[in-house]
């Protein structure tokens, strides 16, 4: 199988599990679950389940609780993407091809659909405990998905990001926050499959490696499609604050270029251990490194 079939095959089970999981969009308070619904099943590339999925299938993890895992990882992303899209943080109009959640249903119904999402990512973790998953096990996938949000994961790339007043003019500050902000989602995200996959210290080291060089990759890239391409391309709102310090801004295009392809190569060295098991994880770097939108 192509990793574009192996993708595609992923893609559905999430978006199932997805649907099954969140209450029906008439499920009283209706307007609330149709928001959560609005952000969550609307078109995304689903990087991060997927890379949940890979991993837990190399470990040869169990298929249901590994897709509820990855369907965890994909609500809390869709929870940062609306609270990331309020007027208070980046105000945006455009997501995932369509206008941003609070634009369709209003500033404080958005809020509460972040944080229904937020809660019900948690709840299937915990949930994991009666499909045959050790309680133990749960509660790790669920302190790592905690931890990588949490005030010293995601919470702290935005909070630095917003700063009143502060301009970034160095990468290291660029770094700190972008590898919060996106880089502590993606470990976790390949953390949780190696944790289903009773993977061992060594190999969950490794796809951790991979996923953090990988994480940083993806948002290099995201700059640079920002500054080169649409907003009917990417379905989200483009070159929108012209003052902000991107890697594309502070390194330039091809510096920007070469820092991207630099961490793709980290991470796929960062996968020597795992031998040819890795090679879907492999293909998804490469991916990510030619990507157009
Ligand atoms: C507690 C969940 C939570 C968040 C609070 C708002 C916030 C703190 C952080 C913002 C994090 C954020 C939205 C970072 C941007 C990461 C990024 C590159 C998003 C775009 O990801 P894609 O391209 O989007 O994978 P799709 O739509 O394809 O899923």
């Amino acid at each position: 199988m192509t990793l574009a079939e192996c993708m595609a095959r992923h893609r559905q089970s999430v978006d199932r599990a997805l649907d099954a999981i969140l209450p029906a969009a008439d499920q009283p308070p209706s307007q609330l679950h149709r928001s959560m619904r609005y952000t969550v099943l609307a078109e995304g590339k689903r990087v991060r389940p997927v890379l949940t999925l890979i991993c837990g299938e190399m470990f040869q993890a169990p298929m249901a609780p590994l897709v509820h895992a990855a369907a965890a990882v994909e609500m809390v992303h869709a929870s940062s993407l609306i609270l990331d899209d309020l007027p208070c943080m980046d105000d945006a109009a455009l997501r995932r091809g369509r206008p941003t959640n609070h634009r369709v249903f209003g500033e404080s119904t958005a809020l509460l659909a972040a944080l229904g999402l937020l809660n019900a990512a948690f709840a299937t973790l915990a949930a994991l405990r009666s499909r045959e998953v050790p309680a133990a096990r749960a509660g790790e996938a669920a302190a790592v998905l905690a931890g990588a949000i949490g005030s010293q994961g995601l919470i702290a790339g935005q909070v630095v990001d917003l700063e009143p007043g502060a301009s970034v003019t160095d990468v290291e500050t660029l770094e700190f926050i972008h590898s919060h902000k996106t880089g502590r989602l993606f470990i976790a995200s390949a953390e949780l499959g190696a944790i289903l996959g009773r993977a061992r210290p060594r190999e969950r080291q490794a796809v951790a490696r991979f996923a953090k060089n990988l994480g940083l990759a993806f948002q290099i890239t995201d700059d640079l499609l920002d500054a080169t391409s649409d907003a009917a391309t990417l379905g989200k709102d483009v070159r929108k604050d012209k003052g902000r310090t991107t890697f594309a801004t502070l390194c330039g295009v091809a510096g920007a270029q070469a820092l991207s392809h630099e961490l793709i190569d980290h991470a796929v060295k960062a996968l020597e251990p795992l031998g040819r098991r890795a090679a879907a994880l492999q293909d998804l770097a490469e991916t990510i490194r030619h990507r157009h939108a």
